[in-house]
């Protein structure tokens, strides 16, 4: 397979960043994005937070095509002083820490192929911008992920970058919010996943617990699979005072206490729905 100039590292500045080279998308890449975009955007519909669908508009994101990154920071920048940065796949951790420290979101620019459609465990384009942008629209969201980027230097520096991972994890990636219309999603690894979009909210197999920082902070998650917990933030300002604290004390109270494996649930937990874990079990007989 000849290499794909959108995931060449041959090319990649000292920040890890290339160019997003959005002339040389096929049209066959394009109708990826197309095919993934409609079907997210009519998924989506009762089950995102109404503001992402808001920014997806806001931004001008097309069903018909990547979007080219220089258009989409037109608007970004000026909204929320956010930059949307091309890398050719995943970054080290402090690379990607610095980054978002400076409201530089690092995105993949290469897109699955047609036969990836449902489910990549490597973030791609669609995962990185339909997921994980119109997010960047929202003020308080948009500081959340640069705070997110402050700790991650300084959780780097206590040995505590598991902790951090975990809370990005399950509030980034995977959050599920309150919202006076119902639960609704608001995490990129759900929002960019037709499968885990309904998954997530309406299947009895997973766990959905009310968010608290340490107990987020103490659980192990999958990178292979749907979650087995989701956690449940009341809103996007609660959140924000929840992760305002010096992680300091936090992470030494932590390194006491045991991991919790990513299916459990515990004696303090406020519990929405207790998961009858079928799908995972059924998925483990399956590949056993
Ligand atoms: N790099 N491109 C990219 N995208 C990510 O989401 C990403 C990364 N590097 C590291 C990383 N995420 C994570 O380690 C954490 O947030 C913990
Ligand atoms: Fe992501």
């Amino acid at each position: 397979m000849p290499i794909d100039i959108h995931r060449d590292t041959a090319t990649q500045r000292a920040d890890y960043t290339i160019d997003q080279n959005w002339d040389a998308y096929t049209a066959e890449e394009h109708a990826v994005w197309a095919t993934l975009f409609k079907r997210q955007v009519r998924l989506l519909k009762d089950r995102v937070v109404p503001v992402f669908l808001d920014h997806v508009d806001g931004l001008a994101m097309a069903g018909d095509g990547i979007p080219d990154f220089r258009r989409l920071n037109d608007i970004l920048h000026k909204a929320t002083g956010w930059t949307v940065v091309a890398v050719p796949g995943l970054v080290p951790d402090a690379t990607f820490f610095e980054q978002l420290a400076n409201r530089r979101f690092p995105s993949t620019c290469f897109i699955r192929t047609p036969e990836e459609l449902d489910y990549l465990e490597e973030p791609d384009t669609f995962h990185d911008v339909f997921g994980h942008v119109p997010l960047l629209l929202d003020p308080m969201f948009a500081d959340y992920m640069q705070e997110y980027g402050k700790g991650g230097l300084k959780a780097d520096g206590q040995g505590a970058l598991k902790r951090l991972a975990r809370l990005y994890w399950y509030t980034v990636e995977f959050g599920l919010t309150r919202t006076p219309d119902g639960l609704r999603i608001y995490g990129a690894g759900i929002a960019s996943s037709a499968g885990e979009t309904v998954f997530a909210l309406e299947d009895r197999s997973p766990n959905r617990v009310a968010f608290d920082l340490d107990r987020v902070m103490r659980t192990d998650y999958r990178i292979d699979d749907y979650q087995e917990t989701y956690f449940v933030i009341p809103g996007f300002r609660s959140l924000m005072k929840a992760t305002e604290a010096d992680f300091t004390p936090i992470y030494a109270r932590l390194d006491e206490l045991p991991d919790i494996p990513s299916d459990a649930v515990t004696d303090g937990d406020h519990v929405l729905n207790f998961g009858t874990g079928k799908y995972h079990r059924e998925r483990q007989r399956k590949t056993a």
